[in-house]
């Protein structure tokens, strides 16, 4: 039944009007992960980390391993459906500060690509704040575009 594994990043940068601080959005978010569709299997420490691009507000970022039987757009609406639980509105630019943002990393089918989809996330392998918490969970499973594990591109980004 829960066919698939996957890996999926979990940021936040501004505060929940009842969960309270990023952090705490991080970890209400895991627990909602496990109230739905999905099986969680691995959880990372939640880490604090200066933002890339226009937002000011610092992150707080997690990572985890997932058993699902949803296929890769099905996952994709679970977790938008989380975002707007925790009152995450998709308008305007990209990137601005969000309450919660979850990306699905890796698959363990290798690549999809489908209108609003790529697997893997197209920017992971140049953010140290998906690296960091992923290859400590996870650092065997190897990206199927470059052949590297986890544990290879998060050492290959942080020597450059
Ligand atoms: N989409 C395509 N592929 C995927 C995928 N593999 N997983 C589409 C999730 N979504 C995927 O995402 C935009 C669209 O990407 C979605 O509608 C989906 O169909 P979004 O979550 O609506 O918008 P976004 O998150 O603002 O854009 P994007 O490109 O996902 O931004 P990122 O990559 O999430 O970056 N700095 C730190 N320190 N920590 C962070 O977590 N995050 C961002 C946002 C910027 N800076 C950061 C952090
Ligand atoms: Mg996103």
């Amino acid at each position: 039944m829960a066919k698939s594994r996957y890996l999926i990043a979990l940021g936040s940068n501004v505060p929940h009007h009842r969960h309270g601080s990023p952090r705490k959005v991080i970890a209400a978010a895991l627990a909602a992960l496990g109230q739905s569709d999905l099986k969680v299997e691995k959880v990372s420490r939640t880490i604090t980390s200066r933002p890339i691009g226009p937002s000011r507000r610092a992150y707080a970022n997690a990572a985890a391993v997932v058993r699902s039987k949803l296929d890769p757009p099905e996952l994709l609406a679970a977790l938008q459906a989380i975002e707007r639980q925790f009152g995450r509105k998709r308008r305007g630019q990209p990137w601005r500060a969000r309450v919660l943002d979850l990306d699905i990393v890796l698959w363990n089918g290798g690549t999809w690509v489908s209108p609003g989809l790529i697997v893997p996330h197209s920017a992971f392998r140049e953010r140290l704040f998906v690296l960091g918490p992923a290859s400590k969970i996870a650092g065997n499973w190897r990206d199927p575009v470059t052949g590297l594990s986890l544990r290879q591109l998060d050492a290959r980004l942080r020597r450059s």
